[in-house]
């Protein structure tokens, strides 16, 4: 296993759209071992391989709370199938705009459908922090940032904050 460096804002890799894993073999799970350690050391709840510049439809994620034991979940080629009209807002914020948070509204429930770390097929509800994290990461694989969903204004300001922060 080996820690990645996480790219951030204004990175124009974090725009790209991923393209669908072929197949769950040890190489791709060696990639999902790397995310994993990479997002624990951040530490993180949610991470997309974009956000290493892997440009692959796989996810890493872990609800669990501090001094809980871990929970790492692992998503490959999710699919949303279903999403509910009623949405509820969550303070969002991302490894790739560090020190930025906002409110973005989403659907509350969704169903999804993904392969899992031995391949196999899932089908899952999510609700609570569980949707919020998979569409947020989902949005990745699509080239999407939670801070697209804001203002222009509130976009620009979460840049320009990132690189102020990087260049100090
Ligand atoms: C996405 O985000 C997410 O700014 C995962 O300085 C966020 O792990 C899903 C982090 C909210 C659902 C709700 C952000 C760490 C971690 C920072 C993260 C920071 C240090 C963000
Ligand atoms: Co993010």
């Amino acid at each position: 296993m080996a820690l990645r460096e996480i790219i951030t804002v204004p990175n124009p890799l974090l725009k790209q759209v991923s393209a669908p894993v072929e197949r769950v073999d040890d190489d791709l799970r060696a990639l999902m071992d790397d995310m994993l350690e990479t997002m624990y050391d951040a530490p993180g709840i949610g991470l997309a391989a974009i956000q290493i510049g892997v440009a692959k439809r796989v996810i890493v994620m872990d609800l669990a709370r501090e001094g809980e034991e871990k929970q790492p979940r692992f998503f490959v080629n999710p699919e949303i199938l279903w999403a509910s009209d009623d949405t509820a807002p969550y303070e969002e914020g991302c490894l790739s705009v560090p020190e930025f948070y906002d409110e973005v509204e989403r659907p509350a429930n969704v169903k999804l459908r993904y392969l899992n770390y031995q391949g196999e097929t899932v089908e899952e509800d999510a609700e609570g922090l569980y949707a919020v994290c998979i569409q947020h990461e989902m949005d990745h694989l699509n080239g999407v940032l939670f801070i697209d969903h804001l203002s222009r204004l509130k976009r620009e300001q979460a840049v320009k904050k990132v690189k102020k922060a990087r260049a100090a």
